[in-house]
């Protein structure tokens, strides 16, 4: 009888053993928090989302896992992108495969076609994010971003959950080239600047910055065998400051910072005319043999390079050999623009002249609209900015030339225009450009018989006459260059005004985030949806 006693006992604390231990190897799965997909503010608009009504848990045991060595710069930028908001410090692995459970997995597959393309699978226990190249990869992590609450963007631990919406977003860019252009010769805007606008442009998906770094008023970049462009022509601006210039070392910098962010710099010195910061530092580039005086006004079409001298051209051959150096990016930006003191045989002369200089250093030509009077290399690119459709003939030009055109209407998509009367900087000659009228049209119907075959993208110009720090900037780009990223990447006939002005208004929290200091627009329902977590911003114009 004891023994019997005895051996019930035995099995009932080995059966209580057996049973406690089962349950430490048990995971307790929370239960999943639903989330719809389809009610995210995703811009630019994806091309196909598809909900499945839960949501993944991004939590302090959540990792990035990559498949390939060459993933990890990017694996590296998602977790210090999410640290400081969740406090979470994700660790980074490398990993063939994709991991079973709860964690995000970053991988290349030919299975994506697009170069620039993605598709994001978001589940309960994990997201899959998959590209055909490492600039899919990082525009499914901008689209992560913004379907993460708000206050993700803020600098400070924040103390809410995160949760993404589950379901799946396949995704590419309707045009290759998705852009803004930034005058810094105007007004000089230093290395931070630049850097904070990159920051902006590319959670939009923008993959461009063309940078405006000569003009009459400034000359912005060090040029080794030159260098009295810089040390004279940098030391002026609109309005007499003292103006300022890109060292070379800076401007590597730029470009590899754009570049971690998967934007290409395209540097422009424009010329023959808008040119008199360089004629007023090197008297032998003047017909007439004589510096021209500092410049600080905003008048247009004044000046030109002596387009007979031979040693206009060693000069322009030196500034590009220096430039294309430095830039990995394929083209070069020779401006060509509003050159009203050049003679027009002088002016094609000079233009087919230098499209050849530019391909000799290994580079390809773009430049404004007015360079289709030449006669076009082959892989020449249009800048069309004409304000009506009297001023289109360089763009049909152009594509009788078999050119491409890249699109910056100046009446859609010039950011220096005032948004409408009370807007206090800003220039209005092209008109007043509410946000619904930056962002109301399309690429390939614009102009009657270019279609998109002919159009390799938008480029967004920011020109700096009244614009003299990043806050003048935010305020004129933002919202209108939100709407220029979406017009390049989405379908035409996957956008409408009425349905993006309710996403944009949700992009509140994000800009006020970001502290971005964008236009308030009375024609957006701005909407906030975690007012007690984010931050406002003052505005400022
Ligand atoms: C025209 S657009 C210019 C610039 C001015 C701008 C001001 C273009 C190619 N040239 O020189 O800064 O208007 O909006």
């Amino acid at each position: 009888m004891k023994t019997h006693y005895s051996s019930i006992l035995t099995f009932l604390i080995i059966s209580l053993l057996t049973i406690t231990s089962c349950k430490k190897e048990v995971k307790i799965k929370k239960p999943a928090t639903p989330k719809d997909l389809l009610k995210e503010n995703i811009i630019p608009k994806p091309v196909t989302l598809t909900a499945t009504g839960s949501s993944f848990e991004l939590n302090s045991n959540s990792e990035i896992h990559y498949q390939s060595d060459a993933l990890k710069p990017i694996a590296n930028y998602l977790s210090e992108l999410l640290q400081p908001a969740t406090g979470f410090k994700l660790p980074i692995k490398v990993m063939s495969s994709m991991p079973s459970t709860d964690h995000i997995y970053l991988s290349l597959s030919d299975s994506i076609q697009h170069k620039e393309g993605y598709l994001l699978t978001i589940k309960e226990n994990g997201i899959d994010l998959k590209a055909n190249k490492p600039a899919g990869l990082f525009y499914g992590i901008q689209t992560l971003r913004q379907l993460l609450p708000a206050n993700i963007e803020l600098k400070e631990k924040q103390n809410n959950t995160w949760l993404i919406a589950s379901g799946t977003i396949t995704d590419e860019p309707s045009y290759s080239y998705r852009g803004a252009m930034l005058d810094v010769a105007r007004h000089f805007l230093g290395l931070e600047t630049v850097k904070r606008y990159i920051d902006l442009l590319s959670f939009y998906k923008i993959n461009t910055l063309h940078l405006h770094l000569s003009d009459d008023q400034g000359w912005r970049i060090e040029i080794k065998s030159w260098p009295n462009l810089t040390t004279h022509g940098g030391s002026t601006e609109v309005g007499g400051g003292e103006g300022g210039f890109f060292t070379q070392e800076q401007y590597k910098e730029l470009v590899k910072y754009a570049q971690d962010r998967f934007i290409t710099i395209v540097p422009e010195i424009d010329m023959p005319g808008h040119t008199n910061a360089a004629l007023s530092s090197y008297p032998e580039l003047n017909c007439n043999g004589k510096a021209t005086k500092p410049y600080t006004g905003t008048r247009v079409g004044f000046s030109s390079f002596c387009t007979d001298k031979d040693i206009t051209y060693k000069f322009i051959d030196d500034v590009i050999r220096e430039l294309a150096e430095m830039t990995p990016g394929e083209y070069i930006h020779i401006g060509g623009d509003e050159s009203d003191a050049t003679p027009i045989k002088d002016y094609i002369k000079f233009i087919n002249k230098v499209q050849k200089i530019v391909s000799s250093h290994g580079k390809k030509v773009l430049g404004w609209d007015e360079i289709a009077h030449a006669t076009l290399e082959p892989n020449t690119i249009v800048q069309y900015w004409a304000r009506d459709s009297t001023e289109n003939k360089n763009a049909f030009n152009a594509v009788k030339q078999n050119a491409k055109i890249l699109m910056s209407p100046a009446t859609k998509a010039y950011l220096d225009m005032k948004y409408d009367k009370t807007t206090k900087i800003g220039l209005d000659w092209a008109g007043l450009t509410e946000v619904d009228v930056a962002y109301n049209w399309s690429l390939e119907n614009h102009i009657e018989d270019i279609s998109k075959e002919n159009i390799i993208g938008v480029e967004a110009p920011l020109w700096t006459e009244t614009v003299e720090n990043i806050k003048d900037l935010e305020f004129l780009a933002f919202p209108r260059v939100i709407g220029i990223a979406e017009i390049g990447w989405t379908p035409t006939s996957q956008r409408n005004w009425e349905e993006y002005k309710v996403r944009l208004g949700k992009h509140k929290d994000r800009l006020d985030a970001l502290h971005v200091n964008y236009y308030t627009s009375e024609l957006v329902p701005w909407q906030s949806t975690v007012t007690d977590t984010v931050v406002s911003t003052p505005k400022e114009n």
